[in-house]
């Protein structure tokens, strides 16, 4: 007999009890935090949906792991051993472990860019975009047409448009541009992966021209994940082989491990140019650390080693993805505007269709994420207008294609009971969707201004 049905493959420990709140405490609480769910205390959030980062409940292993923190200033064990999981499961050649992503990225993005530079990407990420540009460069989204479309349901929406590239390397010469930038999987477009077939074709299109590929591998096993499930030659491979096959095809990676690698804090960037390690290796300690912590604990690296493991493995990312699908695919049969195909680490509301009445100077996906907490305690994230920013010759808003609503799958810590009551309450939040108002930014900070911006009702 086989099985069809899956399961999580843990059972629980241990739980973290949760506060319920009425309407008028979540009234109250979204009104002090200008209507932004960054800025909700946590306390006050009943399921939370914000992020799937450093949000993820880590194993027995990891936790025993974390006993064996050697603390040394430098040379701790804990780095050796985290090396040795980062060359043997990603196969890159140096590492150089970071607090976070964003710290891999700094460091890349003054290693590798010079002013001027062009850096092509499988559409922007707010953090990435945002160093490239502080190091002197400009962003070009490669991304193909379709990943901008949320009904488009092309199963590999994160590749990249080899046209648009081809265009860029005619435009400003391929020693402008440093490095492509290739995120697995593409979480701006609604958690979209990228083909092998497409990563193929890229790498040899930048060999022809001698341009490198840098891997934001945050979310990399659950792009091989979608690979085993739906390209063609990859079903009896496991998911560990094809996260190997990605990361053979670039030169080089940032990591945000507080996402696929199951832990609470930490990332790294990994090279295999020797050069270009030993200049970013020089300057972490600037910024981050020695270079063997980083910015992180000993404990903290020991926790990363066993994660990465098992990131990687199969029935894992089967209950992790399995789980996102199980709400996207509820929320689809209820005729809820999502973007499609359903992403690997949330699902992802398309705004503009739920709020048709609202235009994109009213917030709408920021709007929508405030009332999804008012209805029942859940928080969101706004991915639209905000997120985007604002363009940095004009000053005007970017005006994004996508308005979205994340509803972010934190690694193995709710129940399909939570994902129930997150479609109930979205569903019932459609049926009173005229009602819903607008917006209107009462304060903007400098930079990555969705974190902390703040709004009221617009009358
Ligand atoms: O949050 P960091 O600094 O560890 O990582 C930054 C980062 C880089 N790349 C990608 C694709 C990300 O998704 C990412 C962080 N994402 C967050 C925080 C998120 O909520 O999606």
């Amino acid at each position: 007999m086989k099985i069809k049905s899956w399961a999580e493959p843990y059972k629980i420990k241990m739980v973290e009890l949760l506060k319920m709140t009425s309407p008028e405490e979540r009234k109250a609480a979204i009104g002090k935090a200008g209507y932004n769910t960054f800025l909700l205390k946590s306390e006050d959030v009943y399921i939370d949906l914000l992020t799937d980062s450093g949000t993820s409940a880590m194993s027995d292993r990891q936790w025993a792991g974390m006993m064996f923190g050697d603390e040394a200033y430098a040379g701790s064990r804990n780095y050796y051993k985290l090396e040795e999981a980062v060359q043997s499961i990603y196969g890159y050649k140096y590492l150089v472990p970071t607090h976070q992503g964003r710290g891999a990225e700094h460091l890349l993005s003054q290693v590798m860019i010079k002013k001027g530079d062009i850096i092509p990407g499988n559409m922007y990420f707010t953090t990435t975009r945002l160093h490239q540009e502080l190091a002197g460069g400009t962003f070009r989204d490669v991304i193909i047409d379709e990943a901008h479309d949320p009904d488009c349901e092309f199963p590999f929406k994160g590749n990249v448009d080899l046209n648009k590239l081809e265009d860029l390397v005619r435009e400003f010469g391929a020693e402008r541009i440093p490095y492509v930038s290739i995120a697995t999987t593409v979480n701006m477009a609604g958690g979209q992966p990228v083909s092998m077939e497409n990563l193929k074709a890229l790498r040899a299109f930048t060999n022809k021209h001698g341009i490198k590929i840098i891997h934001d591998m945050t979310r990399v096993a659950e792009n091989a994940w979608m690979i085993k499930q739906l390209e063609k030659g990859y079903k009896n491979k496991t998911t560990a082989e094809i996260v190997r096959e990605i990361c053979d095809l670039t030169d080089g990676a940032t990591m945000s491990a507080k996402k696929d690698a199951l832990v609470n804090i930490g990332g790294f960037l990994a090279l295999n140019d020797y050069d270009v390690f030993e200049e970013a290796r020089n300057l972490v300690v600037v910024y981050e650390g020695l270079h063997t912590y980083g910015g992180l604990a000993g404990r903290d690296m020991e926790a990363m080693a066993i994660g990465i493991r098992e990131s990687v493995s199969d029935d894992h990312i089967h209950a992790r993805v399995g789980q996102v699908h199980y709400l996207g695919n509820l929320l689809k049969k209820a005729g809820i505007p999502i973007v499609k195909p359903v992403g690997t680490h949330g699902v992802f509301i398309d705004a503009k269709a739920f709020l048709p009445h609202l235009s994109q100077d009213e917030f709408p996906a920021q709007s929508l994420a405030a009332e999804l907490y008012l209805a029942s305690g859940i928080r969101t994230m706004e991915r639209g207008v905000v997120s985007a920013g604002r363009n940095k010759k004009t000053g005007a808003h970017n005006y994004p294609k996508l308005e979205l609503v994340r509803l972010t799958i934190p690694r193995r810590v709710y129940t399909q009971a939570h994902m129930d009551v997150v479609t109930e309450t979205v569903v019932e939040l459609h049926k009173q969707r005229e009602q819903i108002t607008g917006l209107e930014m009462v304060y903007e900070p400098r930079y990555l201004r969705f974190f902390q911006a703040r709004f009221k009702k617009k009358e």
